[in-house]
């Protein structure tokens, strides 16, 4: 352990919980009925601790961020040099610090191709609000106001902001406090296992789902349409990995009517992939990329865009200000913290790691577990994965009308493993420090809560 142990009163911060804190995306009659959260007090490598004393693996890193695992004295050490030196200074009065300038500089040479420029944000949410402004103030300075139009995908997930809860795709967040932001259209996601045609092939699904971006822009009309947006692997929507082909043809069509291309690599940024950011292991360029999550493992919050060249340089020649920008964009701590993080990251090999050793094995466990009865796919591409529950595996039909996965993540919980239920999946995204026999671990796990959960879920 890194750090000293400390002594919580649990009943009592759990009284408190329930008192005073509104956790996010809660149901807060429900944690009022159940006595508040579960309170996570410590963590080391890819397991947390709860108040009570359960060991629990982290098969979702966080929240799909601690890419080098908990227990980091180097980051912490990173935090607290920079906070003593110079806690904080805005990027907004023709000034910086030096660690903004240095993490955009390395970010730039990670991200190679035509991304020289870097903004700062604190959160994903917050990059893609910038991304918004970016993309639509890019083509008024292009002398083109009326292309303002962006495309997204069904079940995509960026953000919680108005405008990252506009741009996703998820109906339960578009259903509350509307109304959502204008200029905005959704297409299909490329979700094979759902959306596949009887007797369609791989090529043929991943063809038809990317007509479905160009059919959207036709339909929309390409002068009106600015930006396509897209998770190179859904995260948040289930694990969604595209058929092969489908991104070089979203590119294609992109490039053909003239839209930006943008990649939202909040999740698989960072090694997660097996690459250091999903539009490179899918071998494309987009012209605007987000980033946040394992930018700095979590530890703190930042998050960046990666802005293409021509795009800097049609504002540069505005020679207007771009008036957009956060009290903490470019935040000294958050940046040193990050630049400290993509050196562990390097250092220790995380990403090859990933795509040579940890990604390929968690691949041969799930292929494995999906000879179980109540499986019927499994998926995975370097450290990201789902199982798809069903009650039929010829016919893929769900269990009692769908959204029942949430039985089999609550026993694997029980049972010391964090994962996230999505509709009607399993969903993990584990530390890029986790080991062979974690995975092993993690895998069993899942199969065993399959089993337990198999009377439950026939009964139903
Ligand atoms: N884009 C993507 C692809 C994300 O996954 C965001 C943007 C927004 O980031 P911030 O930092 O503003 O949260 C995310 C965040 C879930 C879950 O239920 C996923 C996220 C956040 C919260 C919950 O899996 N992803």
């Amino acid at each position: 352990m890194s750090a000293p142990l400390r002594n919580y009163d649990i009943a009592e911060l759990r009284r408190l919980d329930v008192a005073h804190h509104l956790p996010a995306q809660q149901d807060y009659g429900l944690m009022r009925d159940i006595g508040g959260s579960r309170i996570i007090v410590r963590a080391e490598g890819s397991t947390i601790w709860d108040g009570e004393g359960h060991a629990i693996l982290d098969g979702m890193a966080g929240l799909w961020c601690v890419n080098v695992g908990y227990g980091r004295e180097r980051l912490a050490r990173a935090a607290y040099d920079q906070m003593r030196e110079l806690p904080f200074y805005n990027t907004f009065f023709k000034t910086a610090t030096p660690p903004p300038v240095k993490l955009a500089a390395k970010l730039s040479s990670l991200l190679g191709g035509h991304f020289s420029h870097i903004f700062f944000n604190s959160s994903g949410s917050e990059a893609i609000d910038t991304l918004i402004r970016l993309a639509r103030y890019y083509w008024q300075a292009k002398g083109q106001p009326e292309r303002n139009v962006i495309i997204a995908r069904t079940n995509a997930y960026h953000g919680s902001t108005i405008a990252g809860a506009s741009l996703g795709g998820m109906g339960s967040m578009h259903a509350q406090g509307g109304p959502m932001l204008p200029g905005i259209e959704h297409v299909m996601q490329p979700y094979g296992f759902e959306a596949m045609a009887p007797g369609e092939d791989e090529d043929a699904f991943a063809a038809r789902a990317a007509q479905a971006v160009e059919d959207k822009i036709l339909e929309v009309g390409p002068e009106r349409v600015a930006a396509f947006i897209g998770e190179p692997v859904q995260g948040a929507g289930g694990v969604i990995i595209p058929p092969r082909g489908y991104w070089t043809r979203v590119e294609a069509i992109c490039r053909r009517h003239g839209v930006l291309l943008c990649c939202d690599e909040v999740i698989c940024g960072f090694g997660r992939l097996g690459a250091w950011f999903g539009h490179q292991y899918y071998g494309i360029q987009p012209d605007l990329v987000t980033m946040a999550k394992g930018l700095s493992s979590g530890y703190i919050p930042i998050s960046a865009v990666g802005v293409a060249d021509f795009i800097v340089e049609t504002l540069r020649e505005t020679r207007d200000d771009f008036y957009h920008g956060y009290t903490y964009s470019g935040h000294p701590v958050a940046a040193a913290v990050a630049l400290e993080n993509i050196a562990i990251i390097e250092e220790e090999g995380l990403v090859e790691r990933t795509r040579n050793v940890t990604g390929p094995h968690l691949a041969r466990r799930l292929a494995a577990l999906a000879q179980h009865p109540l499986v019927g796919e499994t998926r995975s591409l370097g450290l990201i994965g789902a199982v798809e529950i069903v009650a039929d595996k010829a016919t893929h039909a769900r269990f009692g009308g769908g959204g029942k996965a949430t039985i089999v993540r609550d026993i694997c919980i029980e049972r010391g493993l964090m994962v996230r239920a999505v509709r009607d999946s399993i969903v993990m995204s584990p530390p890029l420090v986790i080991t062979e026999a974690e995975l092993d671990r993690m895998v069993d796990t899942i199969a065993g809560a399959l089993d337990a959960a198999t009377p439950v879920l026939r009964a139903l």
